[in-house]
């Protein structure tokens, strides 16, 4: 009895060391495994997708900004499945050629100014009726929202990334323009919605894209422009115009779109962090225009002695008439390409109060 238990015992202690040691063997196996065969090692990491975006104005102006910002958010919340290369001031496609551009594959990823091309967005293009919008972040809600509830048929060429909307345009001249006697007659630029409403208050609109102004305004072909007023800064406008009146009038829209073969092929990770950063960055573009065009208000007037008008209440009043008549104009060209004009004008108005802030 005792033999056999002394047997046991002495089976148990060797077991027990082997398994050990077996366990040391074990690791070290598995160390010499390591060093023997690499198979053992993480997978390596797929190459980043490279993608080229193309942009039309200068590197400083928000349109850029906000296109370095999405690069760095989808670069990191991908884990690097796309690395993007960034083309500013119309590098590798220009404001005219951009959706063309995008669609021939010319460029991966493309930030196309609609406001730039009438007619060619009849839905998109009810976000610049004069409707009074306070600021960029809510101009590029509405924008995003209503996309997110028409999906309209003059985007279905390319994958719509994000879309965003300046703050309100208002007037930049060389001399003083008080009233809407002040307009009459006087060659200012603007594209799309933003000029037929200089037209109707009595202005002569020049339509040309921003990069073009300051060659404009060099030449005295234009006496001032109608936009958002943190070109004042980022353009270095207030040197041409030191004088502002607030209109708060239409706003301009953009929209930044892919490829839709390139999005296809894109990976998994990649599309996500895409799509999930869609109605973040219309927001977010949006509000650093807010802000930025706060700043630029600021700086032209501590540099260029900035001065500010705004129109009088009768002003005013004639300028909202003349807004209605823009609005319905609108209406029937939307009806005429077949969309719910009614309902949408309803629904921006509704998405307005519901993103003022
Ligand atoms: N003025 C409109 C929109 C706009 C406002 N700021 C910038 C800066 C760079 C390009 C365009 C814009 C326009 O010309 O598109």
């Amino acid at each position: 009895m005792k033999r056999i238990f002394l047997f046991v015992t002495l089976l148990g202690a060797l077991l027990l060391a082997g398994c050990g040691g077996s366990g040391d063997q074990k690791a070290d196996q598995t160390s010499e495994q390591k060093a023997a065969t690499p198979a053992e090692t993480a997978p390596a990491k797929p190459e980043s997708v490279k993608l080229t975006y193309a942009n039309f104005p200068p590197a400083f102006t928000v349109p850029c900004v906000q296109m370095e910002r999405w690069k760095k958010e989808v670069e990191a919340r991908s884990d690097n499945a796309v690395a993007v290369e960034t083309f500013p001031g119309g590098t590798l496609l220009n404001a005219k050629n951009m959706l063309r551009g995008v669609i021939e594959g010319q460029a991966d990823i493309g930030c196309v100014p609609m406001s730039y091309m009438p007619g060619v967005f009849p839905l998109s293009s009810v976000v610049e009726m004069p409707v009074a919008f306070h600021s960029g972040k809510t101009s590029s809600q509405v924008f995003w929202a209503l996309f997110e509830k028409y999906h309209p048929a003059e985007l279905n060429d390319v994958k719509v990334l994000t879309l965003f909307a300046t703050p309100p345009s208002n007037i930049m001249s060389r001399k003083p323009v008080k009233s809407i006697a002040d307009m009459q007659g006087l060659e200012l630029r603007g594209n799309g919605t933003s000029g037929k409403f200089l037209d109707a208050l009595g202005a002569v609109t020049v339509s040309m894209p921003m990069p073009e102004i300051p060659d404009a305004l060099q030449k005295n072909i234009i006496q001032g422009l109608y936009t958002s007023l943190e070109v004042l800064q980022d353009m270095k406008f207030a040197e041409f115009c030191p004088y502002v009146t607030i209109t708060d009038g239409p706003v301009y829209i953009f929209a930044v779109v892919m490829n839709t073969a390139k999005w296809e092929a894109l990976p998994e990770a990649a599309k996500q962090a895409m799509d999930g950063l869609s109605a973040e960055q219309s927001a977010w573009t949006g509000e650093y225009w807010d802000t930025h065009t706060a700043e630029a208000i600021e700086w032209a007037k501590q540099n260029h002695n900035l001065e500010v008008f705004e129109f009088s209440d009768e002003d005013k009043a004639l300028a909202l008439q003349k807004s209605a008549a823009i609005i319905e104009a609108w209406k029937q060209s939307a009806d005429a390409a077949g969309l719910p004009a009614e309902q949408i004008m309803a629904d921006v108005l509704a998405l307005k109060a519901q993103f003022a802030n």
